[in-house]
């Protein structure tokens, strides 16, 4: 005799049998009757009987967006007569669509597929109580993805849509409130990122999108909601690393708010050519380094647990300030924590800058030789929190000596004689790309850059480049043990071309 739990598990038993069977039938029936159609291309066929079901196949060649147009006669009722559904070729459904009496001309929302076979079912919705076996017209609307749509199932980080170009749109949807979309993208060089998020107006200040990103290791870098009224939306900046990064779309509170109203996502991105921070910088190891003086670097806080680390060396005594800007936050509290530390983890001296003070400077501090910290925060983390963009420079009285965009590090400061800007030689050579010998018997210098010879002497105003001699207005001198020379006259021996601009002490030299 069998038990009860016996018998109750063999029907439950036979119960999935017969389930999955009819779903293996029904789908195996759809995929063997079902009439190959072509896309945007108008198929005319019919109900005939209440319990008719027709099938079509559909052959997407490649990636693309697709609709259905489902259009027939006016049979002056409001009820549903027609139910179509399309799916995919494991059975996933991709589209649905009824159409009531009145409804001419109906179509359904976009579906952004990969390519393949895709099939679709027409039935009567409630049967007997409304049918008709008028003709109806059915297009399958189908535009090429070129690289601008999202491409479905795109549901978990490893079927991510790539967005292979940055600062171009992506056009996709969430077609139902369980769609998960996921994008990938790559950075080639770190730079600034922020995501823009534009979408037709839903009529309605809930949150209805979700946006975030993450970087390789699953850590946030970016998070925002776009409410149904919010048509065109940005993110925050974020100052990245390269790499590759991920974008994750969701409705945000899924049954309560969602709509499958298409959206528009674009990657927004500048390269960072020494003007931004570099996350994560969060620990000493990780320091955005600052490898020019007087020049801003642009950071934020972006979440209030954010740290931001910068490192600067200098290869002489010097007596610097540091510089703290940012966008009025119009609070008066303190919002940043700005201090520097010697590489021993020894705090030299803080800046705290408020919401409203715009432009911050530190004291002046001589610093000698040496490697150093500066070490950006909230003061009071939860307290005041600002997300603003701020700058953050290391000032410096000295001259400053730029090779193609490169500031060039001396170990002796340069120095103006007889308004001629004397520089190390052996800096200035070495940052061009010449060669050198200094002769100690001589006092000669000579300095080799491809087909140029040069020769100088110290204390002598008249230098020799490739046999010609040339005089100059100062001489080659030794200054603290260093041979320091006159940086226009040598840079442009070898052809390279000086600008001086008093202003701000730099030379700039372009080679
Ligand atoms: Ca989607
Ligand atoms: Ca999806
Ligand atoms: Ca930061
Ligand atoms: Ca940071």
């Amino acid at each position: 005799m069998f038990s009860k739990k016996i018998l109750m598990t063999l029907v439950a038993i036979t119960m999935l049998v017969v389930m999955s069977l009819c779903t293996q039938y029904a789908f195996a029936s759809m995929s063997d009757e079902a009439k190959p159609i072509s896309v945007n291309e108008v198929f005319t066929d019919n109900l005939l009987k209440q319990d008719s079901v027709k099938y079509y196949k559909v052959e997407l060649p490649s990636s693309g967006k697709v609709n259905i147009s489902f259009n027939h006669s006016n049979i002056e009722s409001s009820g549903i007569y027609w139910k179509i559904n399309m799916f995919d070729n494991v059975e996933n459904e991709v589209l649905y669509l009824e159409s009531t009496g009145n409804n001419t001309t109906g179509k359904s929302i976009n579906a952004y597929l990969d390519k393949g076979t895709h099939y679709i079912r027409v039935t009567t919705k409630y049967g007997s109580l409304y049918h008709s076996d008028t003709d109806y017209n059915l297009t399958v609307n189908y535009t090429e993805n070129k690289g601008e749509f999202e491409v479905e199932q795109n549901n978990e980080k490893e079927q991510a849509t790539v967005i292979s170009e940055v600062n171009k749109p992506i056009i996709g949807n969430l077609r139902l409130e369980s769609d998960v979309d996921y994008y990938k993208f790559n950075l080639q060089n770190p730079g600034k990122v922020n995501i823009g998020f534009n979408h037709g107006n839903v009529e309605s200040s809930g949150e209805y999108w979700k946006i975030n990103m993450f970087d390789i290791n699953e850590n946030e870098v970016l998070n925002f909601d776009s409410t149904g009224t919010n048509t065109t939306g940005k993110s925050i900046n974020a100052y990245l690393d390269k790499g590759t990064y991920y974008i994750r779309i969701t409705a945000k509170y899924s049954s309560l708010y969602h709509s499958n109203a298409d959206y528009n996502l674009t990657v927004i991105y500048e390269e960072n050519k020494g003007q931004f921070e570099i996350e994560q910088n969060n620990q000493k190891e990780q320091a955005t380094v600052i490898s020019e003086t007087n020049k801003p670097i642009t950071g934020n806080l972006r979440l209030n647990s954010d740290v931001d680390y910068y490192k600067f060396t200098l290869q002489s005594s010097d007596k610097i300030n540091i510089g703290f800007n940012h966008g009025n936050v119009e609070s008066s509290g303190e919002y940043w924590k700005i201090a520097l530390f010697d590489s021993n983890d020894k705090e030299l001296l803080q800046l705290n800058s408020t919401g409203t003070n715009t432009t911050g400077k530190s004291d002046d501090i001589s610093l000698n030789k040496g490697t150093y910290y500066i070490i950006v925060t909230t003061k009071y983390s939860s307290l005041y929190h600002s997300n603003t963009d701020y700058k953050i420079s290391l000032n410096s009285r000295q001259i400053k000596v730029m090779l193609n965009d490169k500031q060039i590090q001396f170990d002796q400061h340069p120095i103006i004689q007889n308004g001629r800007t004397l520089v190390p030689l052996r800096a200035i050579f070495e940052a061009i790309g010449a060669n050198v010998t200094w002769n100690e018997k001589l006092k000669t210098i000579t300095a080799v850059y491809k087909n140029t010879t040069i020769i100088m002497k110290v204390g002598d105003r008249t230098i020799t480049k490739n046999g010609s001699k040339i005089t100059l207005d100062v001489s080659p001198q030794i200054i603290n043990g260093r041979t320091l020379v006159p940086a226009r006259a040598v840079a442009e021996s070898f052809g390279a071309k000086v600008d001086w601009n008093s202003d701000i002490q730099t030379i700039t030299i372009t080679q």
